[in-house]
């Protein structure tokens, strides 16, 4: 078994589709149908249509605050792949693709990028619990859910996602060390996509990899191409199965890149350059998947533009309903920060609520 055995301070990040789409590493390939390579494909197609469409949104002023996952789909869609229903899921802010991979509605995912908290109450069967805004802290909700699991005799597995820029914070420290001593079904994937806003990961840590990491807490710690999305389907089944049998947790540190911005407030070209972009570019983990995809027959030119056209109405149609329903009253985004509003916050209300009144909304 590859996490048994792999050696986080020598052995190579692990690869199985190159940036050509090519099978590299057979051996590792996991046995995925069609139908289910599909459901991955698509999902990550999905995720980068609503990232472009969203962030169209946000520069008209019609939405707040919005973390896009460019170039992360592989990295949140081939993990999410991996997980059973019934597994809990704890995310970071970004993991757009392991939400809809899981059967969030697109409708709860809106509704909570615009301010109201009750896009975050999933559907049951979605057990995605809501994003904790403090960095880290949902490493220690995954431990604890592992944990409550156990205590009620039953063998769900609990993944907790987070940054490069979380692994700093002293949750991370906890989270590994009380789920390792516990021997907790856990699975930690750290998604490092090298930045923490514009602190680089290698400010973050003297470490050479974040994998190592792990050797600290006697748990297995793995690189994979964060790119690859068969790569991070094919370990963390294997750590979501380990989990499952009573063998423990993993942390996976999944090799990736962050090509768009932080969020909608941050401007990127400030830190870094964009030729260092353009690599990355060419390293896309959906153009590679498509890639594969075709060659192998399953996916080709017109199915492709069939599916982005249909999917981009369908976002643009559930964009305009929240929009329109009023269902965000711009009070939620204001009430629960403190008890009282300070001057700037209710300056900043005031301005919104001057620009809506002008808008007509
Ligand atoms: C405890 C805490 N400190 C600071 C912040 C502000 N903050 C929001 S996102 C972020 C960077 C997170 O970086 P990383 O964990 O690498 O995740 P990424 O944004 O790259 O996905 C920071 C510092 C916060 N939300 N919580």
């Amino acid at each position: 078994m590859l996490l048994d055995t792999y050696n986080p301070l020598v052995d190579e990040m692990v690869q199985i589709m190159d940036k050509e789409g090519k099978i590299v590493n057979p051996d590792l390939m996991p046995d995925l149908t069609p139908e289910e390579m599909l459901k991955m494909y698509k999902t990550m197609r999905f995720s980068r249509i609503i990232d472009e469409k969203t962030l169209q949104y946000q520069r008209q002023g019609r939405m707040l605050t919005y973390a896009p996952n460019l170039g992360q789909e592989a990295a949140q869609v081939g993990s999410a792949a991996a997980i059973k229903q019934t597994d809990w899921v704890a995310p970071s802010f970004r993991e757009l693709g392991v939400w809809l991979y899981k059967g969030a509605p697109l409708h709860n995912i809106f509704l909570y990028w615009f301010g109201n908290e009750m896009g975050m109450h999933m559907p049951k069967e979605v057990r995605i619990v809501p994003v904790s805004v403090p960095i880290a802290s949902q490493m220690q909700h995954a431990t604890v859910l592992a944990f409550a699991a156990r205590y009620r005799g039953l063998d769900d597995v609990a993944i907790a996602y987070v940054g490069d820029g979380g692994t700093s914070q002293g949750d991370f420290h906890e989270a590994l060390n009380f789920a390792s001593v516990q021997n907790t079904a856990n699975v930690f994937i750290i998604q490092n996509n090298q930045f923490a806003i514009s602190t680089r990961r290698e400010i973050q840590t003297k470490a050479k990899t974040i994998a190592q990491k792990a050797i600290g807490y006697g748990i297995p710690g793995i690189l994979v191409d964060g790119n690859d999305v068969f790569a991070m389907y094919a370990v963390t089944k294997e750590a979501v199965d380990r989990a499952r049998r009573g063998d423990g947790p993993s942390l996976i540190e999944a090799y990736t890149y962050r090509m768009g911005a932080h969020t909608t407030s941050d401007d990127p070209t400030v830190y870094r350059k964009d030729e260092e972009v353009e690599v990355w570019k060419d390293k896309d983990p959906i153009d590679r998947f498509r890639k594969y995809l075709i060659s192998e027959g399953h996916w080709d030119e017109d199915k492709e533009k069939e599916y982005s056209d249909e999917r981009a109405q369908f976002v643009k149609e559930t964009f305009e309903t929240i929009e329109q329903s009023g269902e965000v009253p711009l009070e939620d985004i204001f009430d629960h920060v403190y008890a009282k509003r300070t001057p700037i916050l209710e300056a900043q209300y005031q301005l919104k609520k001057a620009f809506f009144e002008k808008e007509g909304k």
